[in-house]
């Protein structure tokens, strides 16, 4: 289950998000992503091409294809999309020509439409050519749009790697439901595995001294898990995705060809994980053997965010 299905369903309450964004922005792709599985149910409304409404529970997915302007007197829109707990606004970064006119859509839609909060997102970002996020910030002059109306939040991901998903179920989480990550607090690493795909061998490390067999079972299932993520990233240089088995929360990381999974505690911030992941993946990548200390690396890198 992906990360922000996973928060949406959790919750006892009706939530619904609003996705919109030109032609070829990678909507779809975003939606198939939340969604990971086929058992939504697809409500298609007649007499419009351009909305799209997935329901699963209680959490909705609209989506809107805009063109070259802000859908003004359309009761659909202004129900659905303006009505929606919150509005993602989706940019493809790679494609220059188009930052235009998502420009003068953004700002229309802060003008005149007034939506509380507004999440604008550079997609596929995993390609090389994908705009950088003060590029982004710059050619859509979200610093001139006026706070009055609208907060403003910027971010990049890709829907192929599921880099940057984790920020957005963050954003999401504060906005819905008032929460905040504390991003200093550290961690309770409890464990940990690597993979190196060039060599395929996986390193394990257990981190607590209390192992229990609810632990060793979870490492069982992870090596599953860990090679399943390592053939989808395979055509990726580099990937992200947080999965949760038994009750730890577990950031699966790639970059330089390997693989990286922190097992840590339920409430402990991702954020921090993956930044701790990302670390010990750029003192692993030249050891492709099993000849490294997973355990003592952590330990040095990081003594306050192990679990004893
Ligand atoms: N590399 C890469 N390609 C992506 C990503 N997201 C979408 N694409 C590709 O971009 C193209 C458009 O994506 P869609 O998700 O269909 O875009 P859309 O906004 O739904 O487009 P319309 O429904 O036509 O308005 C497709 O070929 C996708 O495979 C991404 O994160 N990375
Ligand atoms: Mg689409």
């Amino acid at each position: 289950m992906s990360a922000i299905k996973n928060l949406m369903t959790k919750f006892d309450v009706k939530i619904s998000i609003a996705i919109v964004g030109l032609v070829n922005s990678g909507k779809t792709e975003f939606v198939k992503r939340i969604l990971q599985s086929d058992e939504f149910i697809e409500a298609s409304v007649s007499n419009t091409t351009e909305f799209e409404l997935q329901i699963l529970d209680n959490f909705s997915l609209l989506t809107w294809d805009l063109d070259d302007h802000i859908p003004q007197k359309k009761t659909l829109w202004k129900r659905s999309i303006l009505g929606a707990n919150a509005l993602l606004f989706l940019v493809d970064s790679t494609n220059k020509d188009i930052f235009q006119q998502s420009r003068k859509l953004i700002k229309d839609l802060v003008e005149k439409n007034f939506p509380i909060r507004l999440l604008v997102l550079g997609s596929k970002s995993d390609l090389p050519n994908s705009a950088s996020v003060g590029e982004l910030m710059t050619n859509l002059s979200l610093m001139d749009l006026d706070k009055t109306k609208c907060d403003v939040d910027l971010f990049k991901f890709s829907s192929k790697t599921g880099e940057g998903l984790y920020a957005i179920e963050e954003w999401l989480n504060r906005i819905l439901f008032k929460r905040r990550e504390r991003v200093i607090n550290y961690t309770k690493i409890v464990a940990c595995i690597t993979l190196c795909e060039e060599s395929g061998a996986i390193n394990e490390a257990v981190l607590t001294e209390k192992p229990n067999l609810t632990l060793l079972a979870t490492l069982r299932e992870l090596k599953r898990k860990v090679t399943i993520f390592s053939r989808t990233m395979r055509v990726h240089g580099s990937g992200e995705e947080v999965i949760e088995i038994a009750s730890f929360k577990i950031p699966l990381v790639k970059e330089h060809r390997h693989i990286v999974a922190l097992v840590v505690g339920p409430h402990d911030s991702i954020p921090r994980a993956i930044e701790i992941s990302r670390n010990v993946l750029k003192i692993i990548s030249p050891y492709c053997d099993k000849s490294i200390n997973l355990v003592k690396i952590i330990r040095d890198l990081y003594p306050l965010d192990v679990s004893y």
